[in-house]
């Protein structure tokens, strides 16, 4: 399926290690009302039952808020909970089977790192694309070699989906990705790490604009 760029504006990563004291649901209430677009449920240690049971408490306070939701890795859980789609690597499963789990209704995104990379997920149906790292990211480390702006920006030309970019962004820096083509930004300490969760999506908003 398609999807519409404008839900790829801010777009957040959960890392619910990361909360300074604050509850998952009170991080996605603040994230949503500073202005997050999107929110991916990213869980790298939980069972498939805790997983499942986040997605579902994330959906349950995302969905009045009107901030659609997106799985990481797991098609099986976004087909099972009311979400937008899933977001899956170059290492997880390939896009035909999880359109086969997912159907046609629901978007799925795929990390890439090289616009071969990005042609080749557009070929096999993906709907929106991360390209990353754009910066190295301590959040991260088991990462392709960074890309920087001009490699978002060779990917975003590339392809005719839209492309967010992801690693290393933050107030600083964000300003460059909208010249470099992509259709929103993709964080995960800049929100999760805040002190101010909802401040620091608004100035991510203001600098991206
Ligand atoms: N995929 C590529 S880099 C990354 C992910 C999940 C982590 C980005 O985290 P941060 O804190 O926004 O640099
Ligand atoms: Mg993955």
């Amino acid at each position: 399926m398609n999807c519409d760029p404008a839900v790829l504006t801010l777009y957040l990563v959960t890392d619910r290690s990361m909360l300074k004291g604050l509850e998952f649901p009170e991080l996605l209430r603040q994230a949503a009302s500073g202005g997050v677009t999107c929110v991916q449920l990213r869980e790298k240690t939980a069972t498939g039952g805790e997983f499942y049971r986040l997605a579902l408490e994330a959906a349950r306070v995302l969905e009045p808020l009107g901030v659609p939701l997106i799985i990481n890795d797991r098609a099986d859980i976004a087909a099972a909970v009311p979400c937008l789609g899933v977001h899956l690597g170059q290492h997880d499963l390939p896009i035909d089977a999880a359109r086969k789990i997912l159907g046609p209704g629901r978007v799925i995104g795929i990390s890439v790192n090289t616009p071969e990379e990005a042609l080749a997920a557009e070929r096999a149906g993906a709907d929106y694309l991360g390209a990353s790292p754009v910066y190295l990211t301590g959040t991260k480390t088991d990462t392709d070699p960074a890309i920087g702006p001009e490699g978002l920006g060779l990917i975003a030309a590339a392809v005719r989906i839209p492309v967010v970019g992801i690693g290393g962004i933050n107030a600083a820096n964000a300003a460059l990705m909208k010249p470099a083509g992509a259709a929103g930004i993709c964080v995960v300490s800049a929100i999760c790490a805040a002190p101010d969760p909802a401040a620091a999506a608004r100035q991510l908003r203001a600098a991206f604009r």
